[in-house]
């Protein structure tokens, strides 16, 4: 889907903001709702804090631990551990975690 941006490859400061647009055709998501990733040096992903209390620590290495080595159809799977999006909590979802631990939200 074709998206224009008014800036990217930017660098913030810690406390500082930036407003960045970007535009679309809606009828190109296909009913699909919009969403916006993030990515780039220290950033913390909202997703690697697995229990949701705004911090990356053993809990969230807990978490994937039970997962570990599960797949969709074990009971032990636990889809928001599959970081990665692979279908396998495995080393990859770890390290991912592991990347982030120690970091609040
Ligand atoms: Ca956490
Ligand atoms: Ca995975």
């Amino acid at each position: 889907m074709p998206i224009l941006w008014n800036d990217n490859y930017f660098s913030l400061l810690p406390g500082e903001n930036k407003e960045v647009k970007a535009t679309f055709a809606a009828k190109d998501l296909n009913g699909v709702p919009p969403a916006v990733e993030v990515g780039g040096w220290n950033i913390l992903r909202i997703e690697d804090d697995l229990n949701g209390d705004r911090i990356v620590n053993i809990i969230d290495v807990c978490i994937v631990a039970r997962a570990f080595g599960s797949r969709p159809w074990d009971l032990n799977w636990k889809e928001i551990t599959d970081l990665d999006k692979n279908g396998v909590i495995d080393i990859i979802d770890f390290t991912i975690v592991a990347e982030d631990f120690g970091k609040k939200l």
